[in-house]
């Protein structure tokens, strides 16, 4: 009753920001990603008799509470297979957690397959990604490889809100991402408060819905006729967008930080000087730079030299989550 699953983060070019239902994770839009590879969670998870308490590790810290309800999963997927056992869980990631690079993401998906796995289920694709969902809403597309839509369904028991391949990882192998970090400190809202607080409160809000299948249709054309500029321009003024929702809700959310702006700034000029880069930030002051591979290491090399740069993850499409044979302990 022990199994160990590895899995990608994903960064959205076009973001799941707001919640219709919150207990199943239903989204009011839906969302298309990257899964990347180098942005890792490695997850082991066992059921035992000889556990008297649910534990869980992330990265050699054992965690009493967890924001995700990490334990609330757990118990449902206990519930799913029919077991009692209690489970000892350890996840380790390659980058830092909770500073916005879909840490949460990547380690639900692990945990969810793992969990899965060693409780004796067995769950395809799509199964596998409406439970991940359950755990937390950008999990769902951590499930699959390369670029994902995560389409949000019209049910109310979620039984339609999955995600599902746009293009396999190999599809497109020239459209790379630089994600950078800036700050390694825990962002001042966490995504699933920022989220329900925009919804409640952004006048902005609206707009955001109303523009969003137009920015899901340029983007699924653009990945399928990898038209760079068309995806790259349009995942830019969409997550434009959604900081808009953010700055105007009540108290204002601003997770950019001055780094965040320099890198904007940036990017713009390196593109207005010829080399096609665009930036997307998601709930953190991190940011992502969409470049092409034949562009790819010069501006590495650029953004490593730019004040307040920690350092920088290379990425490329990657493979969605996987059974792995070694244990993490
Ligand atoms: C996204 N984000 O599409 C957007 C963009 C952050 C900004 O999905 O409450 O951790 O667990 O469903 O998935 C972050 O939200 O939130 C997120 P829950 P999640 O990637």
């Amino acid at each position: 009753m022990k199994a160990t699953a590895v899995a990608n983060a994903n960064v959205a070019l076009v973001k799941y920001w707001g919640k219709r239902e919150a207990s199943l994770i239903l989204p009011y839009n839906s969302s298309i990603s990257m899964t990347c590879d180098g942005l890792q969670t490695r997850t082991t998870v066992e059921f035992s008799p000889e556990y008297t308490h649910d534990m869980l590790i992330i990265n050699d810290e054992e965690l009493k509470k967890d924001e995700k309800d990490i334990m609330g999963h757990i118990e449902r997927i206990r519930k799913m297979a029919g077991i009692n056992n209690y489970a000892k869980m350890v996840s380790e990631t390659n980058f830092p957690v909770a500073a916005g690079l879909a840490s949460s993401a990547s380690g639900l998906a692990a945990f969810t397959l793992a969990a899965v796995k060693a409780a004796g289920l067995n769950l395809d694709k799509k199964e596998l990604s409406i439970l991940a969902r359950m755990g937390s809403g950008s999990a769902c597309r951590s499930v699959l490889e390369g670029f994902v839509e995560w389409k949000k369904g019209e049910k109310q028991d979620g039984s339609d809100s999955y995600a599902e391949c746009v293009a396999g990882k190999n599809h497109w192998p020239e459209f790379r991402m630089i994600a950078t970090v800036v700050s390694v400190k825990r962002k001042p809202v966490g995504s699933r408060a920022g989220m329900a607080q925009t919804v409640a409160t952004s006048p902005y809000y609206k707009s955001w819905l109303e523009s969003i299948n137009e920015d899901l249709e340029k983007v699924r054309t653009g990945i399928k006729e990898k038209d760079f500029e068309a995806v790259g321009e349009t995942a830019e003024y969409n997550c434009i967008k959604m900081h808009a929702t953010m700055m105007t809700t009540k108290p204002p959310i601003i997770y950019w930080l001055p780094e965040t702006m320099e890198i904007i700034h940036w990017v713009r000029s390196v593109r207005e000087s010829g080399t096609p880069c665009y930036f997307t930030i998601d709930a953190g002051p991190q940011v992502k730079v969409m470049c092409l591979e034949k562009d790819l290491n010069s501006l590495n090399k650029e953004i490593q030299s730019l004040e307040g740069v920690i350092k920088t993850i290379m990425c490329r499409p990657g493979d969605g989550t996987n059974i792995i044979k070694e244990h993490l302990f």
